[in-house]
């Protein structure tokens, strides 16, 4: 009866260590992912024409102009139609400011990069031209 006893005590230990396990596993995927910082290359653009009917590039550089000065929120368009949000660094505004000037150029961004909702942005920490869009 002793044995029997110590046999149940161990299989109840063993079951409530996998449990916890299996919750902390749970609870791992859940958390967000935490921010990486990366440089992507890509082009600004103007997220309302972008998704609403595919305009970037040059021919659609004065209205993307246009509507981003309008307070459009801007995206980076990436390698393999990825698009990120571009969002404002609370440290330093300026590399947002001038990502409004290169609307339509290719640029480097470099920040965190964030996802959430269905989303995924990317802070602009600082921007520069790309090498391709500068030598043009
Ligand atoms: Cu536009």
């Amino acid at each position: 009866m002793k044995r029997l006893f110590l046999f149940v005590a161990v299989v109840a230990v063993v079951s409530l260590v996998a449990f916890s396990g299996a919750f902390a596993a749970d609870a791992k995927k859940d958390a967000k992912a935490e921010p990486k910082t990366q440089t992507v290359t890509g082009e600004i653009v103007d997220l309302g024409c972008y998704l609403d009917h595919g305009a970037h590039g040059e021919k659609h550089a004065e209205c993307a102009l246009h509507c981003v000065q309008g307070g459009m929120p801007m995206g980076l368009l990436a390698d393999g139609n990825k698009v990120y949000v571009l969002t404002l660094s609370h440290e330093n505004g300026d590399p947002y400011a001038k990502c409004k000037e290169w609307v339509a150029k290719q640029v480097k961004v470099t920040g965190k990069v964030m996802t959430g909702g269905g989303m995924q942005a990317l802070e602009v920490d600082a921007v520069e031209l790309a090498p391709a869009a500068a030598a043009k």
